[in-house]
């Protein structure tokens, strides 16, 4: 019997060996390899932290002690240890076990996360709580190198070394963000890791402190004053102390002995406290740790080969815009392009690769890459800004105030729109249509196939002001694209089929589904295109043509499309059309496959037809 199947919860850890604890973690990683080879999912992240989790769950008493996961990808170590070893197979699934850590799902998921650079703000909140309430227990972060270098993070850290409160920050350094972590702190980190004699000076003071029986406050004091004597003759400053963090590192994030007698020591001292671990990202898995970008994240793949399982079909939309746009930017060299840490996931890589110096990848930090446009294009660029819809959440401030405010002719590229495949609440993108919508000068499009988005992306480059388009994670429907690109009229629909009685009006990803329900229906159907500004005049002519008009999107109906179109009849005073909207319910959507979500909630063309049959009967 494995050990890893006698680990029923953390207790378990207490009684096994260094020796026995190698073991196991040899074992996690197989059934982590194993398990994300069917269901797909994080699997570099998670391979890098298994001795980390162990440790972590040996030494502290949790759930009672809190640990906090930043992003929350690298959890699956610490779901097989925390009691849901029996569900681990259904990672990912609909209604199985979430990639992420979900406060309902454990007690042990001390904070629920998705998004990037939360961790020390949650943890630091959650340890003043303690203090309030008198109560004593750890709090730990884990935050990787490059959630690190989010904005957040630096202001949780601003916060917490001024009010001094017991925390633990453990910096996860592998050196990776997805792809290769950027930016002055990753050179920081890298001196940090490179000063060997420091170093092991330093594990001395650690050591000399561990061997005193009781952590006495002189031997705590003298250690510290040998330590800061140590820093001042061989480091320059560690930017950390400087913060008000005392710091413990470089420590092997393999090596279970070092681990675990760093997490012992640093949890008895007072104060806020950040260990710098370095790991590998992907290890023990060669292909992992030969290429820990491509095997960050993925879908199904054999566990020999490192190749997914299902071949693509066609280009996804990503791809797709990924090439326009370098063939764009070979025509113009005002065309740059900006990315948050996704240079894969957004499709940008081949602009970096042909255009470095048009290519930022500014790191996890969506509100800067927002400003940080508007300041290239108040100088003459024209910065495409490539973020997913989830994370472009982050920056509504920035489209807002500093985009459009100014009214800058800044294109925002919003990729994973709509329901995302596996990872969840925390990544479906079906808020972007409300929260866009209201913003002034910016107009917002949506593109039926694959085509239509290469004459959106030039659309969108062409006109001088704040443009955005939205698309999903999907391959597209395989159209020829048109070698010509022309510029689309703003805020003109296309009429794609001509019908009777019934008026269906469709948005990007549901054109398709819902012409075949038109055709079903004898209906007429309109391509949107636009989401703002709206096509009024074929919008209202339309309504009062057929009295009977449905709406459809891919994302949440309040605030969406069907909302804006019911305030443009009521503004023109057309009250007595019957509207009927198709969309998402305002909620956060479990994990699932794009297939299962897009049936349960209605968005396929069998849903849309069984709503309007419906509908038709009641109306
Ligand atoms: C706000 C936000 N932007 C982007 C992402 C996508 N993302 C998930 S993990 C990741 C890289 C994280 O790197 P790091 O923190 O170093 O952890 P590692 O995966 O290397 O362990 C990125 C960019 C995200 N989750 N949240």
């Amino acid at each position: 019997m494995r050990y890893l199947d006698k680990i029923n919860s953390p207790k378990d850890l207490k009684d096994l060996s260094i020796g026995e604890l190698s073991h196991l973690a040899s074992e996690i990683r197989e059934e982590i390899i194993s398990t994300v080879s069917k269901t797909g999912g994080h699997l570099a992240p998670n391979l890098g932290v298994v001795e980390l989790t162990i440790a972590l769950h040996y030494v502290l008493n949790t759930p009672r002690d809190k640990v906090i996961w930043d992003v929350g990808h690298q959890t699956y170590a610490h779901k097989l240890l925390t009691g849901r070893r029996k569900k681990f197979s259904t990672l990912r699934q609909h209604k199985g076990l979430s990639g992420f850590p979900r406060r309902e799902e454990s007690r042990y998921d001390a904070f629920g996360t998705g998004h990037s650079s939360t961790s020390i703000s949650a943890a630091l909140g959650m340890a003043k709580a303690r203090d309030i309430k008198n109560e004593d227990y750890t709090v730990a972060a884990v935050i990787g190198d490059a959630s690190f270098s989010g904005g957040m993070a630096f202001e949780a850290l601003n916060q917490a070394g001024a009010l001094g409160t017991n925390l633990l920050v453990i910096l996860n350094d592998n050196e990776m963000s997805i792809s290769k972590n950027v930016g002055a702190l990753s050179i920081y980190l890298n001196k940090l890791m490179a000063t060997p004699l420091y170093n092991r000076l330093r594990r001395r003071t650690q050591y000399l402190v561990r061997k005193t029986p009781v952590i006495g406050s002189r031997a705590l004091k003298f250690a510290r004053r040998f330590e800061e004597g140590l820093k001042n003759l061989f480091i320059p400053s560690i930017w950390f102390e400087e913060l008000g963090f005392r710091y413990f590192g470089p420590v092997d994030g393999h090596n279970l002995t070092h681990l675990i007698e760093t997490l012992e020591m640093v949890k008895k001292l007072e104060g806020p406290i950040l260990v710098h671990i370095i790991t590998k990202k992907g290890k023990g898995y060669r292909l992992a740790e030969k290429e820990p970008a491509k095997f960050h994240g993925l879908g199904p793949f054999d566990i020999k080969l490192g190749k997914a399982k299902e071949a693509k079909k066609r280009p996804t939309y990503t791809q797709v815009f990924g090439e326009i746009l370098l063939k764009l930017a070979r025509r113009d060299k005002r065309i740059v392009g900006i990315t948050a840490a996704m240079e894969w996931g957004t499709g940008l890589e081949i602009l970096r690769d042909e255009f470095p110096d048009r290519f930022f990848d500014v790191g996890i930090a969506e509100q800067h890459a927002v400003t940080f446009a508007a300041g290239l294009a108040v100088n003459g660029l024209k910065p495409v800004v490539a973020i997913y819809s989830t994370f472009l959440q982050r920056a509504y401030d920035q489209v807002l105030h500093d985009v459009c405010l100014q009214n800058l002719p800044v294109l925002f590229a919003i990729d994973r729109a709509g329901i995302v495949e596996g990872d969840g609440a925390t990544h479906q993108g079906i808020f972007d249509i409300a929260y866009l919508s209201h913003i002034p000068n910016l107009i917002l499009m949506a593109p039926k196939d694959e085509n239509e988005l290469c004459h959106m992306l030039y659309t969108g480059l062409k006109h001088n002001g704040p443009i955005a388009l939205r698309y999903p994670k999907e391959e597209g429907r395989g159209v020829k694209l048109d070698r010509k690109l022309r510029a689309l009229p703003i805020g003109k629909a296309e009429i794609l089929r001509r019908g009777e009685g019934l008026v269906i009006f469709a948005l990007g990803s549901l054109v398709y589904p819902a012409l075949k329900v038109a055709e079903e229906l004898n209906a007429t159907l309109v391509n949107l295109r636009f989401a703002k500004p709206l096509d009024k005049k074929i919008i209202t002519t339309l309504a009062k043509e057929y009295g009977k008009i449905i709406v459809v999107e891919e994302g949440i109906l309040e605030g969406g499309v069907g909302t804006r179109v019911l305030e443009l009849l009521e503004e023109e005073g057309l009250n007595n059309i019957k509207v009927k909207c198709i969309g998402l319910p305002n909620g956060f959507l479990e994990h699932g496959s794009r297939n299962i979500l897009l049936s349960k909630y209605g968005l396929t063309s069998q849903g849309i037809l069984k709503t309007i049959k419906k509908w038709l009967k009641s109306a």
